[in-house]
């Protein structure tokens, strides 16, 4: 773990939010398992990166667009776990999109979370255009794009990339670089070895951080954000990591990657990593791991019940957002 100025109540938050993405995401695992949830995306693995991410970032004021695997960022940024189970069941209250949207589709107007599209690099060109409104209403925020390496082969993260340089936009690009598009390995994907060496290519830093990190994180992104609000622009961020489980829980990853590969990632897998971190330097006392964990526990149980007892929507309100009525 890095020297650095983070104060340890921040580092305890930290770790709570990464041990809560991690519990709620089992939990939303064992639903589907049991025919109770349609699919999962899971941000297993993804836990630093993402809580890391977030920390360094005016939390529910900067406007993040983040990518199905974003659980644990959706949930430092201020998303409840009743809300994302709501999401995953699609339910009425579900506030990402009254259960329109399929699960992992991420969207929270008031905690400037911005509405997510299926269709992988979207999310660049839309972090570009509220950056762009920033810059013009001089509202002092900072907008980031959150999308896995397979999506950087997109035009729109071309476009979006280029066009925020060249007006020097309040924006970050946060790549979380896991070596895999589903079942396509990043080295049949593209012809460089990081997603970070595309940045220079449009007149920006590109910077590569330990994604399983998140002080290392926490730092790079804190960077990126002063340069962003001192009118110096986008950065290219590729924090490199691995997702511990399969693309979804559709998908078999064993036909792709073997058992090795992954039990070797799992070495250093981000939440035990911490946890020792917070526990051995005495920011997380041995009492108050137990009452977090406890707390977890209770949060994940009252967020299944309360979403399973919650409403569908009413067939009646199909249309709405679909057609004017
Ligand atoms: C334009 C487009 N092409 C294909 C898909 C189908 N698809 C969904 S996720 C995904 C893999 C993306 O991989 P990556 O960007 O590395 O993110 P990761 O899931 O690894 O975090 C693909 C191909 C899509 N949603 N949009
Ligand atoms: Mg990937």
């Amino acid at each position: 773990m890095s020297k650095n100025s983070i104060t340890p109540e921040l580092q305890k938050d930290m770790y709570y939010h990464m041990a809560l993405a991690r519990a709620l995401d089992d939990r939303m695992w064992i639903l589907n398992r049991q025919g109770r949830a349609p699919v999962v995306y899971s941000s297993n693995g993804h836990e630093a990166a993402q809580v890391g991410s977030a920390f360094a970032l005016n939390r529910g004021e900067d406007w993040i667009v983040p990518y199905y695997r974003d659980l644990a960022l959706v949930l430092a940024y201020g998303m409840t776990p009743r809300q994302v189970m709501l999401h995953l069941l699609g339910k009425a209250e579900d506030p990402n999109s009254g259960g329109r949207q399929m699960p992992a589709h991420w969207g929270l107007k008031e905690r400037h979370i911005l509405t997510t599209g299926s269709v992988v690099a979207t999310q660049d060109i839309h972090a570009a255009g509220l950056a762009l409104a920033s810059k013009v209403l001089k509202d002092g925020r900072v907008s980031v794009a959150y999308f896995g390496e397979g999506s950087t082969s997109q035009g729109e993260f071309h476009e979006a990339l280029n066009f925020a340089a060249v007006h020097k936009l309040p924006v970050i690009f946060f790549n979380e670089n896991n070596g895999y598009a589903i079942s396509v390995p990043a080295r049949k994907q593209m012809a460089v070895m990081d997603i970070a060496a595309r940045a220079e290519g449009y007149g920006m830093p590109g910077v590569i951080v330990d994604g399983n990190d998140p002080l290392k994180v926490y730092e790079v992104t804190k960077e990126a954000r002063e340069r962003a609000l001192a009118g110096e622009g986008p950065t290219l961020i590729e924090a490199k990591t691995y997702r511990f489980v399969p693309h979804s829980s559709d998908d078999d990853d064993r036909a792709y990657r073997s058992r090795e590969e992954v039990a070797e990632w799992k070495k250093r897998d981000p939440l035990v990593t911490f946890e020792k971190h917070v526990l051995d330097n005495k920011i997380l006392s041995q009492e108050e791991h137990q009452a977090m964990q406890q707390k977890i526990k209770d949060l994940v149980n009252d967020a299944t019940d309360y979403a399973e007892q919650a409403a569908l929507p009413d067939p009646d309100t199909l249309g709405l957002y679909v057609y004017h009525q």
